[in-house]
């Protein structure tokens, strides 16, 4: 018989549909001893909780988060609001025993993530940051690759992250569905938002950071916020492109922008070894391209893996060999890989102390957008 765990969501969002969509499928596909139940959400509009709780299923909705904190029928919290308020919420949550699930980025700065990893250390308590690209089976494919010497020595990690939403002066700044835009809510631009994705993945994959220097720019410098209807400064920045040395001695370069007309979500990695290159691109999300150097020289060339078989990473729990998946199960599996953590006794990643050191590169540049400097981590 499957353990229960029942779930309290704080947020009804975009983040929280995806997040509530893995919760209440992850048991069906894979069977880690744990059953996900979605028992309360909560959200400062009551009545958007409420009827956010109906959509989903979950059993009640409160009009404060304090109230999940303090529920003792409730085991994790997952907190999916602006990054402004990830620490108050994850810090409550650890000191009153739960496991806590942070949206990305832990938080606006590194200064104000170090207390969060602190209390659930303290605390003992499980915990994860939603870092869902690393579960999209062909990136976590390359890492595997990696891990198993097929590149050989690693000499660039290429990885980009466009959009094109704000181009336009009217989108305003703050409010439920801009908040990504003020720097008080989001603490940064895209770096914060997009750019730590990609360092994530880094991270993970090719491993830390050394050092890095940043370009930022802010296109668009004032907007109306949608709370107070004036037009203010806009302090976040809207594209970065950064340098990096990798600790194993790669370059990196990472760019992102919400100025790239056409682009909405791209997400593309590339990596080139000594012994082959790997390449992966959200919006074909399923294929991972592969250059095997060790090919004879005729047949030698890229080679399109279609990343749906039994022997791939999380595909063997879908359907069978050729059918794809998408987006959404990225976040199945990072809820399938907390619940077999919670057997296991293994900590899932990436762990709050885990997004700690994205969240460290971050702050890195937007000092180095401002200064111009190389900053060594
Ligand atoms: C922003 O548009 C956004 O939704 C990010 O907040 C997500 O983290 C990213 O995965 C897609 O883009």
């Amino acid at each position: 018989m499957a353990k229960t765990i029942n779930v309290g969501m704080v947020g009804y969002g975009f983040m929280a549909r995806a997040h509530s969509h893995a919760w209440a499928s992850a048991a069906h596909f894979f069977d880690t001893g744990y059953r996900p139940a979605l028992k309360a959400v909560a959200a400062r509009n009551r009545d958007n909780a409420g009827q956010f709780a109906e959509t989903w299923g979950y059993e009640r909705a409160e009009g404060d988060w304090r109230a999940l904190v303090e529920a003792p029928d409730i085991d994790v919290i997952d907190i999916c609001v602006p990054n402004d308020r990830h620490a108050e919420i994850a810090i409550a949550a650890a000191e009153a025993g739960k496991m806590v699930a942070c949206e990305k980025p832990l938080a606006r700065t590194e200064a104000e993530a170090a207390p969060m990893v602190e209390a659930v250390e303290k605390a003992g308590v499980a915990n994860m940051v939603w870092y869902n690209y690393r579960r999209v089976p062909a990136v976590t494919l390359i890492k595997q690759l990696v891990d198993a010497g097929r590149l050989g020595k690693i000499f660039h990690y290429r990885a980009k992250f466009l959009q094109d939403w704000t181009i336009s002066p009217d989108v305003p700044q703050g409010g439920a569905a801009t908040w990504r835009l003020d720097v008080d809510a989001a603490g940064s631009g895209v770096t914060g938002d997009l750019i730590a994705h990609c360092l994530d993945t880094a991270i993970w994959i090719n491993g830390g950071i050394s050092s890095l220097t940043a370009m930022t720019e802010t296109f668009i410098t004032e907007r109306t916020h949608a709370e107070t209807g004036k037009v203010e400064p806009v302090g976040i920045d809207d594209a970065a492109a950064v340098l990096t040395r990798f600790a194993n001695g790669s370059l990196g370069t990472f760019e992102s922008t919400r100025y790239a007309r056409g682009h909405k979500a791209l997400y593309t990695l590339e990596i080139n070894g000594e012994k082959g290159s790997l390449a992966w691109d959200l919006h074909d999300l399923n294929r991972l391209e592969w250059f095997d150097h060790a090919v004879e020289g005729p047949l030698r060339g890229w080679s399109s893996v279609l990343v749906t078989d039994g022997e791939h990473p999380y595909v063997g729990k879908w359907w069978v060999p050729g059918l794809i998946i998408g987006y959404e199960h990225s976040f199945i599996h990072q809820v399938a890989d907390f619940l077999e953590s919670l057997g296991s006794g293994t900590p899932v990643a990436p762990s709050f102390r885990d997004a700690l050191e994205t969240t460290r590169v971050c702050d890195a540049i937007i000092a180095s957008g401002r200064s111009g400097e190389w900053v060594s981590l």
